[in-house]
């Protein structure tokens, strides 16, 4: 007999390296099959059951995961990211879109298999939003999910799309067909804003800055920071942004009023971000550099969004506002990183 299993795409990315720690404390009675293009990282070897190498454009090695295991959720992280996505959009949307695709495929055909639901994990993004002025942005404020959906990035495009088949698969799939019935995949998506780790650093956002800021302090390194120091976008700490997961993923299906959730945790400035970083390590040395094209794309994304819905729903409440991430997070998770070496 197969072991129901959970399958995480992008195990290597920063998300997939939470999700599995998160995975791993909670003693998951499911095993963990990891998928990512590299090898995964040695720390999350010994927590996962699996560890596959392998591309989600594979659809002979997505057929092997089908033969190999009874797969009842899927986290799907695996994307490139807002910036990397700019200098290769037709591999983007290759990776983003018919990736996405064929993960919809598998869940599709492991509920067929096993008769039960399989819950699909997707990270969104508040790149599906595309504000048109920094006066716009600063008028609108919070953000609703139905507001503003123009994305001006290929990721943004991309997230959008997908939230859209998401959508389709769960509630309109093959809806023509005589033998009509639910495709069994249980789409569920949150808009996640810039997060910001403590353990890994990320690569291809266009929100790095944030972390790429408190990392360089941390290191003792000066930080050109790429937007102005005006840029305002909300960010969210990891382990918020695994909460958020974990917890949407166990909420009873009939309370989601809707599939895609926007969450949010705390909104700052770059300026305001600069200030709680140079309080933590009074030797920063952050500049502000506006690389014009990447400045432009922070500009587009709302200030701020509304996650009453996510509240209302599935009681999405964040452990950590600015001070609490700053003060009980990333200050004393960091230093003991570098410190550790
Ligand atoms: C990116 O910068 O591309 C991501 C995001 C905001 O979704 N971190």
């Amino acid at each position: 007999m197969r072991k129901p299993a959970v399958l995480v795409t992008g195990a290597n990315g920063e998300v997939g390296y939470g999700l599995i720690e998160n995975f791993n404390k909670q003693k998951l009675e499911m095993d963990v099959i990891a998928l990512d293009i590299r090898k995964l990282e040695k720390g999350l070897r010994d927590k996962v059951s699996a560890a596959i190498v392998g591309d989600i454009l594979d659809e002979n090695l997505l057929q092997r995961l089908v033969s190999e295991y009874e797969i009842h959720a899927i986290y799907h992280l695996a994307a490139l990211l807002s910036t990397r996505a700019e200098f290769t959009p037709d591999t983007a949307h290759r990776v983003n879109v018919d990736g996405t695709l064929n993960l919809l495929r598998l869940a599709h055909e492991q509920a067929r298999w096993h008769g039960n639901p399989v819950k699909f994990l997707f990270p969104s993004s508040i790149a599906v939003y595309g504000l048109p002025s920094v006066g716009a942005k600063k008028e609108t404020g919070r953000v609703r999910e139905k507001q503003w959906n123009f994305p001006t990035t290929m990721y943004g495009c991309n997230k959008s799309y997908c939230e859209h088949l998401g959508r389709y698969y769960a509630l309109h799939y093959r809806q023509l067909a005589a033998d009509a019935s639910p495709s069994g995949v249980d789409f569920r998506a949150i808009r996640f804003p810039g997060l910001i780790s403590a353990m890994t650093l990320p690569s291809g956002g266009t929100s790095d800055y944030a972390a790429e800021m408190i990392h360089a302090a941390a290191q003792g390194n000066p930080y050109a920071c790429f937007v102005s120091e005006e840029a305002r976008i909300p960010f969210m700490v990891m382990p918020d942004a695994i909460k958020s997961l974990v917890d949407l993923a166990a909420a009873p299906a009939d309370k989601l009023s809707q599939r895609v959730y926007n969450v949010s945790s705390f909104s700052l400035s770059a300026a305001e971000l600069r200030d709680r970083v140079v309080k933590a390590f009074p030797d920063a040395k952050v500049t502000f550099e506006p690389d014009l094209p990447r400045a432009r794309i922070v500009d587009t994304w709302p200030a701020d969004v509304d996650d009453s819905p996510a509240r209302s729903d599935w009681s999405w409440q964040p452990d950590f506002d600015a001070d609490a991430a700053f003060d009980k997070y990333l200050v004393p998770a960091i230093r003991k990183r570098y410190a550790d070496g």
